[in-house]
């Protein structure tokens, strides 16, 4: 009686106790799991202790556990099941960017814990009554459904069923996959080196246990995110969802939105929201796996100067090295003082220079970077005398592998990275096969050995995906050293990649003292805080050009929002069209490098005939007129964690018809592209959500609202549409004249351009953007205020207009940039007069919209443009 009166006397507060009479029969739930022992309810916090009422599958039962229930702020709750008596492993402290709210606030949802046994609790959204997650075994009708709470040393389950059945449910990377996920399919999670299968919905190279649930009947979305590094298996059946987890504890968030956008503006504020990319890693880039030679790179450099194609960044993958050995190159094929000058000679074009670095230290004889590793302690040791460096097996043969958890191993890599860029002047770096990749599975020895007695890391009782987990992998039973002491890989296996990229990113802070670029293979929950990622190694099918675009939205949606898909496909041959197809997609990509394996055709935009390379010319030229409205989206996903490109359905979260679109996307909220995805197709089958569209090129207003509409698309056109309501930042480079000193196009020419706003009019006559500018590469521009950010409103009673700026932000000096042009869509009329700041003028001409031009209005101060 005692509990009862406490449930009373918190049941004013934000939580709503719930006491349930529950009806248990004797087999179901097979595992109904623990009963509540204790309660305790604190202001923003509910602490539930558990005892086991019936041991799970697989033995090592937790006696005791705890569960908090921690109201963080309005919008995100957290639940964190931990063991009573005994630390286990977990990750929050290293990822959880989150500060709780300190001031008292109105919950969007409220919990219920469900009292008596056995446990389970739900979250419930406040504003429309709706359950969004509910641990009870059964329904309502008292069928039993799943089992209750299970949680022992290497296997933990807990199940949520859903309101309504096969919900529109996202996420859970990586992994090759429609946009919507199936409603009845094992998703696993755990990093794996999957470069060949591309066989969909498999686990691949990164670790995203986060989901997005959208109920399109309401429009609310709410996000879950299970911070554990643990490799899992989350089971969705059409009633629910399971996670069956090998270890950690369970850590969950939810995020309440309501809209999609919302749900991850709020999750990336625990993981951490996408670091600002450097201005020029927006530019275009061009690899492959197999420029031999030095000359061969430059040869490539060469002949995009001479067929006038712009080139950001030329990259090499690891035919740089000598015997693949990192921190080193081939003395005859990559001369190093040739090299250091050949990179320099780039960046006195403004170019950029990008390799690959692989974690993989190999352990020949002689090899400094290895006696480095082994001195300075800092690498991954074998369970077999917990001292000896595990070996595994990658490009160079044997290897060692640093332990990014282990302090000493992230000054090794830092002096390794010091040391390499003395010789060559690296702007970013490409970190691969960090999942880690091992082409020995295990030992590379071929034993297998027996299962250890008890608890065997290489043998766990539950194994997600079924296939062994040291497959193309190390050991399980590897140790490394972190914070919290020895723990083994199978805990953090996941994490692996992600600990890289944060040494990484910080080691090149230091070295260069600016932003740093670089692009990682293997991620985890939070990866886009630090640095950012590619799709992996896809095939040059249509297939694959189609998975590129879920793969972009949903890395977006994890936070990781400079990513893009090998252009072209890596493995496989491409073709004219299909290369075409693909830069035109490709340049949509925040992140638009073409990119090809050993064997495969050369595919640079140069070598299908002119035809090919001008449609490859007018794509880069079109993300380069579009960065100004790219890097502004970047600084929205920076300081808010909105993402730069999206599904449809997080603008029209309530048409249903949206709800599985993932052959169109938007860039930011108004440019819907709607790319051609089968092989010699010349139309394309687009939806369009019931607004008001223009075409983005000829400013011709859509007729098409809430409807499918067939679109011309032959091979020189994507269709690209502007939602109404909107003014895009642009610099054209279009009719840039290409200076007579072979001086090649770069974004840091492109980003001195004149200005071209297009404002696309709305039925209430009113379109809305911003602009934010800065050096492009100094850390912290936005925190420190050197930046600019600059809003143009237009607003009309239908008769007049007025386009004007305001300068919100004047950190950054903004004088050499003018506006040189104005288009207005929906305009429908030619104006009888334009005025700019008080001064009549006649540059401007009605065709389709309105263009006003030759205008030179410097950025750095607001102007007025009023027409009528
Ligand atoms: C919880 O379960 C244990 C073990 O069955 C039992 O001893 C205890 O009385 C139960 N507590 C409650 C509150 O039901
Ligand atoms: C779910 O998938 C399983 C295994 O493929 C199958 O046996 C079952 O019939 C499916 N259930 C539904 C409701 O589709
Ligand atoms: C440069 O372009 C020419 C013409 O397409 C081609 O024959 C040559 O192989 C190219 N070289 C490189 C390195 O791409
Ligand atoms: C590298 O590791 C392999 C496998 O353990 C071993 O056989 C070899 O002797 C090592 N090489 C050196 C130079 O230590
Ligand atoms: C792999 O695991 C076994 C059993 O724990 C261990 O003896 C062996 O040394 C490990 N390492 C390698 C590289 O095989
Ligand atoms: C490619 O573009 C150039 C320059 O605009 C033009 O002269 C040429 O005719 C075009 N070639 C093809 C095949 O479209
Ligand atoms: C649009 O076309 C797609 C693909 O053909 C189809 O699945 C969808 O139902 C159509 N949507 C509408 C609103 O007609
Ligand atoms: C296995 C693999 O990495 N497949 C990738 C190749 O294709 C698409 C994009 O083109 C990626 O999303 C896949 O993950």
């Amino acid at each position: 009686m005692m509990k009862y009166s406490l449930f009373l006397s918190v049941f004013l507060l934000v939580g709503v106790i719930f006491i349930g009479s529950l009806n248990v029969n004797a087999s179901c739930p097979a595992f109904p799991g623990y009963n509540v022992t204790n309660y305790q309810r604190y202001p923003n916090d509910i602490v539930v202790e558990l005892s086991l009422l019936s041991p799970g599958p697989y033995g090592n039962d937790i006696q005791n556990a705890v569960v908090h229930l921690s109201f963080v702020n309005a919008e995100v709750l957290r639940v964190r099941i931990l063991d009573a008596d005994n630390q286990r492993w977990e990750i929050s402290d290293i990822i959880n960017k989150l500060v709780p709210s300190n001031e008292p606030f109105n919950s969007l949802y409220e919990t219920k814990v469900h009292a008596a046994d056995p446990f389970s609790f739900a979250v419930i959204r406040i504003s429309d009554g709706s359950v969004l997650f509910n641990t009870s075994p059964t329904d309502e009708n008292g069928n039993c459904l799943f089992n209750g709470l299970i949680f022992s040393d290497y296997y933990i389950e807990l199940s949520t069923q859903f309101e309504s059945p096969n919900p529109n449910l996202y996420g859970l990377g990586e992994r090759t996959t429609q946009l919507r996920l199936l409603n009845n399919y094992t998703y696993t999670i755990f990093n794996k080196d999957e470069g060949t299968a591309s066989t969909p919905n498999i686990n691949t190279y990164g670790s995203h246990p986060f989901y997005m649930n959208l109920d399109s009947k309401t429009g609310n979305a709410h996000g879950v995110l299970l911070l554990n590094s643990n490799a899992m298996d989350i089971v969705i059946q059409p009633q629910s969802l399971t996670y069956k987890v090998t270890g950690g504890i369970l850590d969950l968030f939810f995020f309440m939105g309501p809209s999609p956008l919302q749900v991850i503006q709020q999750y990336t504020s625990v993981v951490g929201k996408p670091h600002m990319p450097s201005y020029w890693s927006l530019g275009w880039h061009q690899c492959r796996w197999g420029y031999r030679t030095l000359q061969d790179t430059m040869d490539v450099v060469s002949n995009y100067t001479y067929y006038n194609i712009p080139l950001e960044t030329i990259w090499n993958d690891i035919d740089y090295m000598d015997d693949y050995k990192d921190f080193t190159s081939d003395p005859e094929r990559f001369p190093p003082d040739q090299y250091g000058a050949f990179v320099d000679s780039l960046h006195a074009n403004n170019q950029h220079y990008m390799m690959i670095v692989d974690p993989g230290i190999s352990n020949a004889t002689g090899y400094q970077s290895y006696e480095d590793l082994i001195s300075s302690g800092g690498y991954i040791r074998d369970a077999a005398d917990g001292v000896s460096p595990v070996i595994g097996m990658v490009w160079p043969g044997f290897t060692a592998f640093p332990d990014f958890f282990n302090p000493d191993g992230v000054s090794f890599w830092q002096q390794q990275l010091q040391n390499w860029y003395n010789v060559v002047k690296f702007d970013g770096i490409w970190i691969d096969m960090n999942e880690i990749s091992n082409f020995c599975s295990g030992n590379c020895w071929n034993i297998d050995p027996a299962p250890q007695p008890g608890f065997d890391p290489n043998f766990p009782p539950y194994i997600p995906g079924g296939i062994q987990l040291s497959d193309r992998t190390i050991n399980m039973s590897s140790i490394q050293s972190t914070a919290y002491g020895d723990v083994l890989h199978y805990n953090i296996h996941n994490l692996y990649g992600y600990s890289e990229g944060v040494a990484t990113r910080r080691a090149l802070e230091n070295i260069q003292g600016t932003r740093s670029t670089i692009i990682s293979r293997s991620t985890f929950a939070g990866a886009g805080y630090h640095y950012s990622h590619w799709l992996g190694d896809n095939k040059s099918t249509y297939q694959d050009l189609y998975y590129s675009i879920p793969g972009i939205l949903l890395m977006n949606m994890f936070g990781v929002p400079l990513v893009g898909a090998d252009i072209g496909g890596f493995n496989g041959n491409s073709n004219g069209p299909l290369l075409a197809r693909w830069m035109q997609l490709g340049n949509f990509y925040p992140f638009s490098r073409n990119h090809n394996t050993y064997n495969g055709v050369p595919q640079e935009p140069y070598v299908f005939g002119e035809q090919v390379m001008n449609i490859s010319i007018a794509a880069i030229n079109m993300k380069y007129t579009l960065l100004p409205y790219y890097y502004t989206l970047f600084h929205f996903a920076h300081t808010q964690g909105n993402p730069v490109v999206r599904p449809l359905f997080f603008e029209y979260s309530n048409d249903e018809n949206t709800v599985a679109i993932d052959q169109q996307f938007l860039l930011g909220s108004h440019i819907m592209v709607s790319p051609v995805l089968v092989e010699d197709a010349v139309t394309v089958n687009a939806y369009f959500p019931d607004d008001t569209w223009y075409d983005f090129f000829s400013g011709e207003l859509m007729t098409y609202s809430g409807q499918n509409a067939t679109l011309d698309a032959p091979l020189e056109v994507i269709p690209v549409h502007l939602r109404a309501g909107a003014i895009i930042p642009t610099q054209p480079t279009y009719n840039y004249e290409k200076p007579a000193n072979g001086v090649p196009i770069t974004t840091t020419i492109a980003r001195t351009l004149p200005f071209e706003l297009i404002v696309s009019l709305d039925q209430g006559i009113y379109a809305y953007g911003q602009l934010y500018l800065d050096d492009g590469i100094s850390l912290d521009t936005y925190e420190n205020g050197f930046y600019s950010l600059i809003e143009f409103e237009l607003t009309s009673d239908s008769v007049t207009f007025k386009l004007s700026s305001t300068i919100d932000t004047n950190g950054y000096d903004a004088s050499h940039l003018n506006i040189g042009s104005i288009k207005v869509y929906g305009a429908t009329s030619l104006p009888s007069n334009v005025v700019v700041n008080g001064q009549s003028i006649t540059t401007y001409q009605f065709n389709n919209y309105l263009l006003i031009e030759n205008l030179e209005i410097p950025l750095s101060e607001t102007f007025e443009i009023d027409w009528s």
